[in-house]
């Protein structure tokens, strides 16, 4: 399904790698049918160098990406040899290699990026996704990397405080407990989730047997982990896989969606994105720039159209068109709550109606920046249309991301992802471990 899912299949373990695999990482040349000839003689160097780094068995993108761009700074033929070379000493299909190439092209030339430090993260990015290799070491330390970047005024807020709060103790006693308390209220988790958390917390402490405030974090740093445990995700049975977005106005929907689209072009999958925001030309023409730069279909109806009948006819479009993925893209203005509540559930039942199981998810966009707010909306949305899953986007940039717990204690709702810039790389998918990692070490 993915580009290259195959890939995994070739790196089982040490021994079974590169030789046991025909025409795969074991060879040396590539076919001139596929690749271009290389001209300099110093171009072989990485050829060898980069055989030699895929035959070892653990894929390291990171390794692999500094390969390719050892002495390349610019977008340009050399850049593009080699990553057909990759491809191929990967065994990825030739079509296959060729379309990610020119997509990456296309998007270069979209931003008028040409020096690998501007696209270098992008790239990378891309063939963890097209490489199925987001699971890999590499790729978690650096998601953990841009998680924790992401989070450090938050960390700041709650950590420095943590830190004082243990130096001042020399055990977990009540007034240790009240001091914690408020530490958390001011780091936006809010009155009700600080009372559960500490609950939970003291039985935690108690059943370890822990007095000592040295103990502390790490009783924290579990009790964070399994807040945010994720629970299995059941997977549509009946593709298009339908997925509704929903959030107030300015939260990051339509940036969302159109991140949400890119992952799921970069894993191959073929994508329609609807416009259910009618209220506003603006918000269509937004939608249709992202969907035509990520390389998504696009359904739309002019301004002031009914949202629901967008959602019928894009479903239609999507099962008669043979799209994996539907992103349904919806309004937010609160100032008209009822109705817009109203509207959303009977998006939802024309969804249901047209396509049986539909909407597979309803996601909840939520601003971090917006700290205690974001309670509320939750309440709201999820008493409307029955929330599954959360993505926090703009947890860069505040020190309000605490209000995180609050939404797992309240809610039990899954985080899928945590918006981490304005960039199409920058939606990583959550971890509640790396999250209470990143927060408290
Ligand atoms: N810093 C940052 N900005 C974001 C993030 N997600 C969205 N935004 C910005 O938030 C603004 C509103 O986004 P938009 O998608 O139009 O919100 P919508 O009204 O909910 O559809 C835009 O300027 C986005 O670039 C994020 O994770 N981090
Ligand atoms: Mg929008």
């Amino acid at each position: 399904m993915g580009f290259f899912t195959k890939i995994k299949k070739l790196w089982k373990g040490p021994g079974e790698a590169a030789e046991t695999t025909p025409a795969g990482p074991a060879r040396t040349e590539p076919t001139p049918a596929e690749t271009a000839p290389i001209q300099e003689a110093a171009t072989n160097d990485w050829q060898q160098d980069l055989t030699l780094a895929l035959r070892q068995a653990e894929p390291r993108l990171s390794h692999w990406l500094a390969l390719i761009l050892k002495d390349v700074d610019k977008a340009g033929d050399a850049l593009w040899q080699r990553l057909s070379f990759l491809f191929q000493a990967l065994d990825a299909p030739v079509d296959e290699a060729q379309k990610f190439i020119q997509h990456f092209k296309k998007w270069l030339d979209d931003l008028g990026y040409q020096n690998v430090s501007e696209f270098r993260s992008e790239l990378q990015y891309r063939l963890a996704l097209a490489l199925d290799l987001e699971d890999e070491e590499d790729e978690r330390d650096r998601l953990f990397l841009k998680l924790s970047q992401g989070m450090a005024m938050t960390r700041e807020q709650i950590a420095r405080r943590i830190d004082g709060l243990l130096a001042a103790h020399k055990t977990m006693d009540e007034r240790f407990w009240e001091e914690f308390e408020e530490i958390l209220i001011v780091s936006d988790v809010g009155m009700e989730a600080a009372v559960k958390l500490m609950a939970k917390l003291k039985a935690r402490a108690r059943k370890a047997q822990a007095a000592d405030p040295a103990e502390f974090k790490d009783l924290l740093r579990q009790e964070l982990e399994d807040i945010f445990k994720a629970p299995k995700r059941i997977q549509a049975l009946n593709p298009p896989e339908v997925v509704m977005v929903v959030g107030v106005n300015g939260v990051g929907k339509t940036t969302t969606i159109a991140k949400l689209a890119h992952r799921a072009r970069m894993q191959g999958r073929k994508v329609l994105i609807a416009a259910g925001d009618t209220f506003r030309a603006a918000a269509i023409e937004q939608l249709e720039i992202w969907a035509e730069r990520v390389g998504a279909g696009l359904f739309a109806k002019p301004e002031g159209s009914d949202p629901a009948a967008v959602a019928f006819e894009a479903v239609d479009k999507a099962i008669s068109e043979g799209y994996d993925l539907l992103l349904l893209d919806t309004a937010g203005r609160l100032h008209t709550k009822v109705n817009l509540m109203e509207e959303l559930k009977k998006i939802k039942r024309v969804l249901g109606k047209k396509h049986p199981g539909a909407p597979h998810r309803s996601v909840l966009v939520i601003d971090a920046t917006t700290g205690q707010n974001a309670l509320s909306q939750t309440k709201l949305f999820n008493e409307a249309v029955g929330v599954d899953e959360i993505i926090l986007t703009k947890l860069d940039g505040t020190a309000k991301g605490g209000v995180m717990v609050a939404v797992g204690l309240q809610f039990g709702l899954p985080v899928s992802f945590v918006g981490l810039g304005e960039k199409m790389e920058d939606l990583r998918p959550f971890s509640g471990a790396d999250f209470a990692r990143a927060l408290v070490d």
